[in-house]
């Protein structure tokens, strides 16, 4: 499948699938009616920024309160492609709230490509941590060789200015960082992403500038995985070589490249639930949130089940943070700007552990 799909193909295909079964074809032509006049009715939540378009929301709880780090999409007339050109972000913005439904804070510019040294162009979705008193945010850029890396910022506040290092973390490659801290106090970078986010380019461990725009010539081998390294003490480089995050099936198998439906394509997440290891990512080109379950920070993980069905628009990605005792899933769709897959809008909603510790799965569009 091509990113390049008709905005109408994109927001049927995009339909819940309890709204297309179990009906006759005169409810079911009603029922697609409603949704192509309306196909964000039943949205089970609104936007949570509306004076600018925001997505892949990273949240985290800092001094008491909710932080979101976004991307912040805009509009800069770049037709869409499999590269992903069209995301063709500048800066970030963050954002504070106390609770949810309650007001959200926008604390502003926090840091922008002009001044990231080695920046090239699109800050993609980013992510932030805290240790010893600092702030640092995790982001991934491309350099001035149009190659992803993932660069680190700090600040003594969660809401910045973040200053950036002169260079990217060394070793580091393709995009989506995802920061997860261990009860023992260990810190690991989760990050990659297939496609637009480079990381089939990686394959013998250097980037091959000729390599494919996609992982479409690799159904029948192991999927490409995302990767995991623990974080130096000074939360600046990685304290060991970057690790595989293998997704293994119920077989203990691992995904195959063909196995669009479950195998790893970017947004990597990291949750701790009752002692488990929730690794969950967005299958891409076929647009759920999913999850798999391991032992330990790096895996093996066994696949588990869909968290989200999807959302109108071509991307999903989503952070998973426990507040006051609920849990929460920020993710992402594009209600504000009616469909423009580069023009995304955050959102938030509950998430069920169910009693056995698998996810119930959230249906973005209730009817
Ligand atoms: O926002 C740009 C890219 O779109 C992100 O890095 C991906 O996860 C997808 O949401």
């Amino acid at each position: 499948m091509n990113r390049l799909m008709n905005r109408e193909l994109i927001l049927l295909l995009s339909v819940p699938l309890f709204l297309l079964g179990g009906c006759n074809g005169q409810q079911k032509s009603k029922e697609m009616e409603t949704v192509k006049a309306d196909p964000f009715k039943g949205a089970i939540s609104k936007p949570l920024i509306t004076k600018i378009y925001t997505a892949d929301p990273s949240a985290h709880v800092f001094e008491g309160k909710l932080y979101i780090y976004p991307s912040h999409d805009i509009d800069a007339g770049i037709p869409e492609n499999d590269n992903g050109d069209h995301f063709a972000m500048k800066d970030y913005h963050i954002f504070s709230l106390d609770s949810i439904g309650g007001p959200v804070t926008d604390h502003g510019v926090a840091l922008t490509v002009k001044d990231i040294p080695w920046g090239g162009r699109q800050l993609w979705a980013p992510d932030a941590a805290f240790k010893n008193g600092t702030y640092y945010l995790y982001f991934p850029l491309k350099d001035k060789k149009d190659v992803f890396k993932i660069g680190v910022a700090t600040s003594i506040s969660p809401s910045g200015p973040f200053a950036a290092e002169k260079e990217p973390i060394k070793g580091s490659f393709s995009i989506d960082p995802a920061v997860f801290t261990d009860t023992d106090g260990s810190t690991y970078l989760y990050f990659g992403g297939i496609w637009g986010g480079q990381l089939q380019r990686w394959n013998k461990g250097v980037y091959d500038a000729n390599g494919s725009k996609t992982d479409l010539k690799n159904d029948t081998a192991p999927a490409l995985t995302a990767k995991v390294a623990k974080l130096g003490p000074d939360m600046k480089q990685f304290a060991e070589q970057v690790k595989d995050v293998v997704i293994l099936d119920e077989k203990g198998k691992p995904l195959l490249g063909g196995d669009h439906d479950r195998r790893f394509f970017e947004g990597s997440w990291m949750h701790k639930y009752n002692g488990k290891y929730y690794f969950s990512y967005s299958t891409g080109d076929t647009h759920k949130l999913v999850y798999a379950i391991g032992d330990t920070p790096y895996g093996p993980f066994t696949y588990k089940g869909v968290i989200m069905l999807p959302v109108m628009g071509w991307t999903t990605h989503h952070s998973i943070v426990e507040y006051k005792g609920k849990w929460l899933i920020f993710y992402h769709d594009t209600e504000l700007s009616k469909g423009k897959t580069h023009l995304r809008n955050v959102k938030v909603t509950g998430l069920e552990h169910e009693a056995d510790g698998t996810i119930k799965t959230i249906h973005p569009y209730q009817q």
